[in-house]
């Protein structure tokens, strides 16, 4: 095993701990939301943002157990995420994680309480207090989530794609939608890091938050080109969805092989972004080839 390769399973393995600690037991009233939101959450995933989050929080130096609780705060918003979109009244999937949909393992209303009851679980997490030095730095945290989540990010992006479908969207339009609805919360994963450590100067700040919106983009690229060409087996959810429901992606509006070609370049300018910080930077840079070379 790689010495990547081992760093990832030990923080992986971090995350369901914390995760499954952060979350209430599934014999606590109410059992069946509880039940359904351990379900969701636990057992399950890359866990890629949780990952950036440790990654960019070795560049301030930042306590381990202080970044975990902002990376499973951040890894709730996105559960909560997964199980909304694959409701009826979104992409109606039934397949996630390898497992059935929430809506299809338990019903429809306990998947729409388990995506509020996260969200929510997701800011009383990143609340708590001492989970930095300074409570303004905390506060500051609370609205980067807050803003990466809402009508200017992950959920505006959701609106942008539902109404996208049977429609031709220029490349700039599928990007801006991206940028919101993967990117934001990619982004506020890498940025909620670096804040559990120590104070980062304007420059370093703005590198990896251009490194971050690289990522992003990159993530979403690929997302798009192993839908196409992937097995659902090997995804773990529906493949040839996008063609299936003639939505708009990368592949569709560039081809295949320039989508590859896109991702290695975002990959190429995730490098390039890190210049001038140092061996720190190490996992991010690892991270973005883990992002563009992965498989599912
Ligand atoms: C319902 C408000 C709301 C938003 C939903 C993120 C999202 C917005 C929907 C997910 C749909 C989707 C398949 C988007 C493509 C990129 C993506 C987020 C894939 C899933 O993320 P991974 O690959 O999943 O990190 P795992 O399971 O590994 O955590």
């Amino acid at each position: 095993m790689s010495d990547f390769q081992a760093w990832m399973t030990e923080r992986q393995g971090r995350v369901e701990l914390a995760l499954s600690n952060a979350l209430s037991a599934a014999n606590i009233a109410p059992m069946r939301l509880h039940d359904a939101m351990r379900y969701a959450v636990l057992d399950g995933g890359k866990r890629v943002r949780p990952l950036l989050a440790f990654a960019s929080g070795e560049l301030t130096g930042a306590d381990i157990s202080r970044v975990e609780q902002a990376a499973i705060a951040v890894e709730m918003i996105h559960a909560y995420s997964l199980v909304h979109d694959d409701m009826p009244a979104m992409d109606n999937d039934v397949l996630r994680r390898g497992k059935p949909t929430v809506h299809v393992e338990f019903d429809e209303a306990t998947a729409l309480l388990v995506g509020d009851a996260l969200q929510s679980r997701a800011f009383e997490v990143l609340s708590q207090p001492g989970l930095t030095s300074d409570a303004s730095t905390q506060v500051q945290m609370l609205g980067i989530l807050a803003a990466a989540s809402g009508s200017h990010g992950m959920a505006g992006g959701q609106a942008i794609d539902l109404e996208s479908v049977g429609k031709t969207l220029e490349l700039p339009e599928l990007e801006f939608m991206h940028i919101l609805k993967t990117g934001a919360l990619i982004r506020a994963s890498v940025t909620l890091g670096a804040l559990c450590g120590k104070p980062m100067d304007e420059v370093a700040m703005n590198k990896i938050d251009h490194y971050a919106k690289c990522v992003g983009l990159a993530f979403q690229v690929v997302d798009d080109v192993l839908d196409s060409e992937a097995s659902t087996a090997t995804l773990g959810k529906t493949a040839g969805k996008d063609a299936a429901q003639n939505k708009p992606t990368y592949v569709s509006l560039l081809g295949l092989a320039r989508a590859r070609e896109l991702a290695e370049e975002l990959r190429t300018d995730a490098h390039a972004a890190l210049a001038g910080l140092g061996s720190d930077s190490t996992r991010l840079k690892q991270l973005a080839d883990y992002i563009v070379l992965r498989k599912y």
